[in-house]
Formats: structure tokens, sequence, C-alpha cells
């Protein structure tokens, strides 16, 4: 029998990249659309998988809503991965945020509960419930210290998936995610808007990058990689918390560079500006992840270099801007 998996945040980054991992090893993938007035399917289009999924509309919000589409496809595996991502909007959504970050996985847990114990529950936390983090390398065992209401919400999900896990005996497994890009990342996170910028620079379309704090400092790694992290969590023989990185750490200037120098700009300090309003009211300044709970348990590894990352996103946007220009 087709075993079947929900997914949330269908048409996010994660989701087209999961289902179409899924979809290869013979899932039938439901994906969950909150109604809005506009549906963007740009990034199931872009891994050409829109037709494979099927859709239902439904929102993490709503307790009974995911209780009915839970009771009507009874999926093996739910997916998680629906959330409010931006980390610099969550001071002035923060309800919002809340809502979905916090309130939807606990939503999808009393839905599962009450539908069938039995079905998995993936949870996509998140690298920034470490914040500004004492310890210079995080693992599962680093104390938390959430420095936004983006990743004070996140924490809420995490342990409210712990808590399932162990008041009910279920299957609900944490992702710790290190940040994780691809060119279908959203324009407004850091990478995606330096790919960008620097192809549109390249092609005489925009003049400057604008900027915030070019010091901080991340483990990137390419979600294509990550989404089969999310699956063999699932596969594992008990459910646990995993953190999902690449053991390595690049600051923006470094990304940056590599972007420019992609497009043979070398001089690229004279195409960034820097607008305060792109500051955060408290930045995470240093993450870097030990994923080695991961290769010694779920023998998952990264197979994409920073280097290699960067090239692709520039690459495509640079496809893709120069196609336009035709
Ligand atoms: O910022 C700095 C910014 O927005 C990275 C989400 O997927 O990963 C992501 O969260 C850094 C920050 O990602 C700009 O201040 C400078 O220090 O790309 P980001 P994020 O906040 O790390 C984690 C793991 C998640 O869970 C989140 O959902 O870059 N930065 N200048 C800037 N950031 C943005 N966005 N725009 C700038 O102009």
């Amino acid at each position: 029998m087709k075993k079947r998996a929900l997914v949330t945040g269908i048409t996010g980054q994660d989701g087209p990249y999961l289902a179409k991992l899924l979809l290869e090893k013979n899932y039938d993938v439901y994906g969950l659309l909150p109604r809005r007035s506009k549906q963007d399917f740009y990034n199931l289009n872009y891994l050409s998988i829109k037709k494979d999924v099927e859709y239902v509309v439904g929102d993490v919000t709503d307790y009974n809503c995911m209780h009915k589409v839970i009771s009507k496809i009874k999926p093996h595996e739910v997916y998680n991965l629906a959330a409010q991502s931006f980390v610099g909007n969550s001071w002035e959504l923060s309800s919002v945020t809340s809502d979905i970050n916090a309130f939807g996985p606990l939503n999808i847990l009393n839905a599962i509960k009450n539908v069938d114990e039995k079905i998995k529950f993936y949870q996509a936390s998140t690298s920034e419930l470490y914040g500004n983090s004492c310890e210079k390398i995080q693992n599962e065992n680093t104390k938390f210290e959430p420095s936004s209401p983006y990743a004070i919400a996140k924490l809420y999900a995490y342990w409210m998936t712990v808590n399932f896990r162990k008041s009910y005996n279920m299957f609900c497994t944490n992702g710790i995610l290190f940040n994780h890009e691809s060119p279908i990342r959203g324009i407004e996170f850091v990478t995606r808007k330096i790919s960008d910028g620097v192809a549109q620079i390249k092609c005489g379309k925009q003049k400057y990058l604008t900027l915030g704090n070019l010091d901080a400092k991340r483990d990137w790694g390419f979600a294509g990689d990550y989404v089969e992290a999310m699956w063999l969590m699932m596969q594992a023989e008990k459910p646990d918390d995993f953190v999902v990185a690449t053991n390595t750490q690049f600051s923006i200037r470094d990304f940056l560079r590599l972007a420019f120098k992609e497009v043979n700009i070398s001089n690229w300090e004279q195409y960034i500006k820097i607008n305060k309003d792109f500051k955060r009211p408290v930045d995470v300044n240093s993450l870097c992840g030990n994923y080695n709970k991961a290769k010694n348990t779920l023998g998952w590894v990264p197979k994409t270099s920073f280097k290699e990352l960067v090239q692709l996103m520039v690459r495509e946007d640079l496809k893709r801007h120069e196609k336009q220009n035709i």
C-alpha cells in the first residue's frame, strides 16, 4: 500500500523539495493550502511537481480544520513546515507568528492524537532556538536562548512536540534545522536577496544592494539536502530530536564575496549600501551546528558545500534575469 504524507507549508521553499522527495519514494503527497486571494505555485512549478501533489484547503491555525483534514486523509506521516518564517517581521507580527508557529503545531498534534495516535509528526524546529547562545557550536544539548518572537513561538512548538512524545508515546520528532537555502528561497531572506541582487547588478537592472548587519554568521546548507534528513527522522526506529547543519560557518560578507565572484566582480563593497531598516532589534550573531547525531543515527550528511550553494543560487538568478532581458 502506498504511504500518504500531509505536508503543510507546501508552497514555501522546503515543502516542494520535500514533496519531490516523497513522490520519488512513491508516497501520495497531500499539500495543505491556506485559503489566500491568490495561490503561488511558482516553487512547485520550479521543481515540476505542481500536478503531482494533491491539494487540500486548510489552515494550521484552526483546530477543527486540521482535525477534518487529518481524519479525511488519514496520513501515515505529517510534516509541519507551515510557518511565518521571516524572523525580521516577527516583532511586528508577534501574534500572527505565535498563532502559526506555536499554536499551529499544537492544533496538529491534538488532531493527530484525536484521530489516530499512530500518525507520525515532524516539526520544523530551527537553529533560531539557540539565539545568542554562549556555546560556539550548537548541538541537541545546547541551552536554548531564543532572541525573537519567531524563535520564542518555535520554542513552544519544540517543547509541545517533545511533550506529546513523552505524554502519549506518539511518534513526534523535531528537526532542528540550521539555515537552508536554494534558488527558491524567499527573496526577503539574505542569501536570496544577495543572489538575486548580484544577478540584477550584473544585468544592469540594479545599482546597489541594500542590506543590514553584514557581520552575522550562519551555518548555511542546501534545502534539497535537508529535506532528506526530515524523511530519515520519520523512518527512524524511535522518535527523537536532531540537529541538521553542516558544521561550518560563514558571514554575510563571505556570501557576498563569493556571490560577486561568480559574476566576476571583485570590488563588491562599492555595490553595497547599509540601511538600518534591515537591522533587527536583536540579531542572532553566530550559529554553527554539529550534525553528528543525525550522521551517527540516521546516516545523514550534507552533500552540498557552501561554495556550491552560492554558485547554484547566483547562476539560477542570473539565468532568470538574462532570460527576462531577451
Ligand atoms: O537572515 C542578516 C540578518 O533573514 C540571516 C529563516 O529560515 O533561518 C532563517 O532565519 C542574517 C541575519 O535568515 C539583511 O540580520 C543582513 O543575521 O536570511 P535571514 P534568519 O533570520 O537566519 C532560520 C534557521 C529560520 O528558522 C528562519 O525561519 O542576515 N541580514 N542584512 C539580513 N537579513 C535579511 N533578511 N535581509 C537583509 O537585508
